[in-house]
């Protein structure tokens, strides 16, 4: 297991030398920003983007993410220039020493959340999901402004993006992301980059927009389009635990036995009787997912991918963006860490 940690660049107000000081922490989880999504990475901000990862003394091995252009999600004729596109950059990333690129295949919105600074019990603040809120949500009305959400779109975009979502059925968006890999993966393998798609956050239809990287019987399949281990998963315990139809401990086990995680996002949640969920501290009595099972999993499985802490809460007083503060994932850290040094000794005849 290699810990990494996500950071948004120079202007992520946690410092990448603060980052480096997280006990055990071996790399960063990034990518370019200042590009439209469908677009080329230039080499040279990629190689910048190396050289200041390399030089605070962590490795440049994950982007998250490499987004996809909703004209291959919607299965557009223009799809055929971005998946051009998007091999390109698969080229780059790998010349610079890339080895995973973390992805989504959710339809315009990325993950959604009700809240981003719920206060808790002991005055932390987290990212909630409250069903009854989001329900009540009409992103055409343009009222509401989530994280997530990609605020480049104007209103009109998004009536156009919504029309054309009408018109796709989830079993389009199967065949729209089977055209998609059928072309990436073999690339992808040339280059020795091992694609890692990330689930779908939360794991259900939202605003009438199709998801299907939601359950273990869709990883399955989406795992049988193309049969190899360049087309693996991220594996993110939040997005998928937050649907109770997921065991995430059996999913985990499964797909780290079969090579085919390559990045885990580990975080916990708490499920509320509604459908709801708070992000919650990583440590197990907290929320509904056993950390230390999922660790277990990995660990008897001999696990040798990528894993960074996920969401944290806001403490101690830190300010900067939801869920990415220094604090709280820089504890996620050091408690994960823990756990895999405990079973590295208490299993090391086994592991030998
Ligand atoms: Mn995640």
């Amino acid at each position: 297991m290699k810990l990494s940690f996500r950071w948004y660049g120079e202007d992520d107000p946690v410092k990448i030398e603060y980052i480096k000081q997280i006990p055990t922490m071996d790399s960063i989880v990034t990518a370019i920003y200042d590009v439209p999504v469908g677009e080329v990475w230039s080499n040279e901000s990629i190689n910048k983007l190396k050289t200041t990862v390399e030089k605070a003394g962590l490795n440049f091995d994950v982007i998250e993410s490499v987004p996809v252009h909703e004209d291959i999600k919607l299965g557009l004729s223009s799809r055929d220039r971005y998946i051009e596109n998007y091999k390109e950059n698969i080229r780059n990333l790998g010349n610079a020493g890339v080895k995973v690129i973390c992805y989504n295949f959710m339809p315009i919105f990325d993950w959604t959340r009700s809240q981003l600074d719920k206060k808790l019990e002991d005055g932390s603040t987290a990212l909630v999901y409250y069903k009854d809120q989001i329900d009540k949500m009409d992103p055409l009305k343009g009222e509401l402004s989530l994280p997530g959400w990609d605020s480049s779109y104007s209103k009109e975009d998004l009536n156009d993006l919504f029309k054309e979502y009408s018109k796709i059925t989830e079993e389009d968006l199967w065949l729209n992301l089977e055209y998609f890999l059928k072309e990436i993966i073999p690339v992808a393998e040339e280059n020795d980059v091992k694609m890692a798609i990330h689930p779908d956050d939360p794991p259900w239809p939202i605003f009438g927009l199709p998801r299907i990287i939601t359950t273990e019987e869709n990883l399955d399949r989406f795992l049988k389009i193309v049969d190899n281990k360049y087309n693996g998963l991220t594996l993110c315990t939040g997005s998928l635990g937050s649907g109770s139809f997921n065991d995430i401990v059996r999913m985990v086990d499964k797909y780290s036995a079969q090579g085919r995680i390559h990045f885990m996002h580990v975080r916990n949640i708490k499920l509320l009787d509604d459908g709801s969920f708070e992000e919650t501290a990583h440590h197990s009595s907290y929320g509904s997912l056993d950390i230390v099972e999922i660790i277990k999993a990995l660990h008897r499985n001999n696990f040798d991918g990528y894993l960074r802490p996920d969401h944290g809460r806001m403490i101690w007083g830190e300010t900067g963006r939801a869920g990415y503060g220094l604090y709280d994932r820089a504890l996620g850290a050091a408690y994960i860490a823990g756990i895999w040094e405990t079973l590295s000794k208490l299993y090391k005849e086994e592991v030998k």
